[in-house]
């Protein structure tokens, strides 16, 4: 299988995130966990290592907002510019708009952070926009593959995108996420059909929610832990289903605290019947490790063994399929976490 993956996202890596109760913490989304996936991927001699190719900011801009992504690409150089009293090593800011009052959008750099960012697990450095640039591209390269493929028998092909993307809504970043890589390649597929994105990160797929939700040529699928009770809180509900003319083109699931292989799995079999009836020409999935047992952020036991069958399900709908890397913070486990999901994928 072809994995489109770029050194340059070594560039991002964030210092610290602010955690709950303000504890500034040590980034858990870390250039390592890369390391560790591409040994594991090596070991088993059946991954091949492509480069992206550059798709321009084009496929870009048509999912995200301008403001945003001009934001997103000054933002740190504009930060050091200004005279402050303060370290600066990457840019969070303090205050946050409420709905109400988003209806100006500040001059002042911080204003603006405020402004974009959804929480405080997303800093800029310097490194940021072109780590999520190419990042974007990893993605788009894997959806040109499998377009290109398709009409042969379905492939599949593998993102290993970081940073990761499936909280990055039209206008904002958050989550360890800057641009939403699977939904820019879900996008960009969608001249050649329709689309179906499915969700298996641990936590809700809110920004892809966001950026779909009013469409009915990309049907999203999220499968996550309650947001009711967990990270990202304000997105993911069972009664989110679209609206205008995407009305019944999104369908979350939400999994409470404890849920184990059996009743992953038999939640995935509804997403899975979902997705057959649209019959979509290809299937993007954000591909989140974190739902793993001993994730440290995870709070459902979904095992090794269950993360294989969840790739067997998924591959079982013979569709050409770009599988996106999204989150999973089990370092020791994420290599071989991400082979038995990818294995079904591999060709026989
Ligand atoms: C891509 C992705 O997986 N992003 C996840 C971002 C989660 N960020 C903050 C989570 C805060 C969770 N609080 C857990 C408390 C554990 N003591
Ligand atoms: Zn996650």
């Amino acid at each position: 299988m072809k994995v489109f993956y770029s050194p340059a996202h070594t560039q991002h890596a964030p210092p610290f995130e602010i955690f709950d109760g303000g504890e500034k913490i040590i980034h858990f989304e870390t250039p390592e966990r890369m390391e560790r996936i591409l040994s594991a991927l090596k070991a088993t001699g059946r991954y091949e290592l492509v480069p992206p190719t550059d798709f321009g900011l084009k496929p870009i801009e048509t999912v995200h907002d301008p403001g945003y992504l001009h934001f997103l690409q000054t933002a740190f150089s504009e930060w050091l510019a200004e005279p402050t009293g303060y370290e600066r090593t990457a840019l969070l800011p303090a205050t946050f708009p409420s709905a109400a009052s988003r209806r100006h959008i500040p001059q002042a750099l911080l204003g603006r952070a405020g402004y974009y960012m959804m929480d405080l697990s997303a800093p800029i450095v310097a490194g940021t926009y072109p780590a999520a640039i190419d990042s974007a591209n990893c993605a788009l390269s894997g959806a040109q593959f499998i377009a290109n493929t398709a009409a042969h028998i379905p492939h599949s092909a593998f993102a290993l995108c970081r940073p990761p993307g499936h909280h990055a809504g039209k206008a904002n970043c958050g989550g360890y996420c800057y641009l939403n890589n699977a939904a820019i390649a879900a996008n960009w597929l969608t001249q050649f059909g329709k689309i179906a994105i499915l969700d298996i990160d641990y936590h809700a797929g809110n920004g892809t929610q966001d950026i779909f939700y009013e469409r009915a040529d990309v049907f999203s699928l999220s499968i996550h832990a309650d947001p009711n009770l967990e990270y990202p809180y304000y997105n993911g509900y069972a009664d989110e289903t679209g609206a205008g003319p995407g009305l019944g083109y999104h369908r979350n699931f939400p999994l409470s605290f404890g849920s184990d292989d059996a009743h992953y799995l038999n939640t995935l079999d509804q997403a899975i019947g979902l997705i057959a009836d649209y019959r979509p020409s290809f299937l993007v999935i954000s591909a989140g490790m974190d739902i793993y047992d001993e994730d440290p952020l995870g709070k459902i036991h979904i095992s090794r063994a269950g993360i294989s069958q969840i790739g067997q399900k998924i591959a079982a709908l013979a569709l050409p399929t770009l599988i996106v890397m999204e989150g999973g913070y089990n370092n020791e486990a994420l290599g071989l976490n991400i082979c038995a999901f990818l294995e079904a994928f591999l060709e026989k």
